[in-house]
């Protein structure tokens, strides 16, 4: 970990949030360099990318670890809805706890945060 940078432990895993925003790809690099990966929270201050996308394959929602997301799922009322046919990326986007998620365009830019789990 660098020193400079602030990592939050809890539960046997260090978090770290951002300071700028950065579009999906390039905030999961940026966990992926701290040896870490992208996150997922259930509300946040700000919008936020969590580590859920589909595109791989649309409509398939998979996590950063490959896992598939199963039942359980906090998407916002009407969402993933692919607005425009281009919402591969999963974000925080309410403060509503169980209905948080939203698809929105991998390239927006956004907050994460990252999570390196103590082995
Ligand atoms: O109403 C939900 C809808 O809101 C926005 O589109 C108007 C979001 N777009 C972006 O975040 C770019 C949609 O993802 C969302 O479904
Ligand atoms: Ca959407």
């Amino acid at each position: 970990l660098q020193s400079q940078e602030k990592w939050i432990y809890f539960r046997r895993s260090f978090y770290y949030v951002s300071s700028t925003r950065k579009p999906w790809n390039e905030s999961r690099w940026d966990c992926r360099q701290k040896d870490a990966d992208l996150e997922f929270v259930r509300r946040w201050k700000t919008r936020m990318w969590i580590g859920l996308s589909d595109t791989e394959k649309e409509g398939t929602w998979t996590w950063v670890d490959g896992s598939p997301l199963g039942s359980q799922s906090y998407w916002a009322k009407s969402e993933p809805n692919d607005a425009k046919g281009v919402e591969d990326c999963a974000e925080i986007h309410s403060y509503d706890e169980q209905q948080s998620w939203n698809d929105a365009p991998c390239q927006n830019e956004k907050d994460w945060i990252c999570e390196r789990r103590v082995k």
